[in-house]
């Protein structure tokens, strides 16, 4: 039998979400093909692109005949739709596990995402990019991801993974946004103060996958250009 087609990512790996799919289908050992999107030029605002992402965001994607957006819902797509492959437990093997990681993956999108990637934009992209810093609005976000990353210092005090003692898709998610904020920003100490989030975050950001993902943000291998 032949073996299926790669499916296709859209947008760069220095995205977060891009990033986001990127190390999920590494963890599972599927075929991709990353198709670049120049934001510098709008690309992702045409009305060709709009059809797959109509947000005009990163990433977009196709498997066959679907396409998708939000990198959450496509990670958990890749989990479901090639659960024998990789790393079989990373979206769970039953109700229970599957509602656990589902829980702290909407911890990861609607607690944790929202100040740390204000501070990701503040602290590691208006600079490269010649933009002002806003201290108040990094002030203020660094204390909300305080209160966050108190309530994850508390729960890996009591499991290795955030979904309990198997790297999920939960873990993942978080990922990228942090990857940002511990290299060379002024709220590294956030995580890295905090004992049980430091253990866990040298544990999950040594993964395989994740080390690949870096090195495609610093060099984008010329497979996937
Ligand atoms: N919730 C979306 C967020 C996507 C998103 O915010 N993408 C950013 C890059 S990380 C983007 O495309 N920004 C450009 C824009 O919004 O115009 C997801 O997880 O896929």
């Amino acid at each position: 039998m032949a073996a299926p087609a790669p499916v296709k990512v859209y947008g760069p790996p220095l995205s977060t979400a891009v990033a986001r799919v990127l190390a999920t289908l590494l963890e599972k050992n599927v075929q991709f093909q990353l198709l670049p999107v120049n934001m510098a030029k709008g690309e992702h605002k045409k009305p060709e692109y709009l059809k797959i992402q109509p947000f005009g965001q990163v990433p977009a994607f196709e498997d066959e005949s679907i396409t998708l957006f939000e990198s959450r819902a496509i990670s958990k797509y890749v989990c479901d739709k090639y659960a024998n492959q990789g790393n079989k437990g990373l979206f769970g093997t039953n109700p229970l596990e599957k509602a656990s990681i589902d829980q702290w993956l909407e911890a990861e999108g609607q607690n944790f995402h929202p100040p740390s990637s204000v501070l990701v934009f503040q602290l590691a992209f208006a600079p490269r990019m010649k933009i002002k810093q806003d201290e108040n609005l990094i002030k203020l976000n660094e204390a909300k991801l305080a209160k966050v990353l108190d309530v994850y210092e508390r729960r890996l005090g009591e499991s290795r993974y955030l979904a309990g003692d198997e790297f999920t898709l939960a873990d993942l998610s978080h990922l990228p946004n942090t990857q940002y904020l511990v290299n060379g920003t002024t709220v590294a100490e956030l995580f890295t103060s905090r004992k049980n989030v430091e253990r866990w975050w040298d544990e999950i950001s040594s993964r395989e996958s994740w080390k690949e993902v870096v090195e495609m943000q610093r060099s984008p291998p010329s497979r996937n250009e």
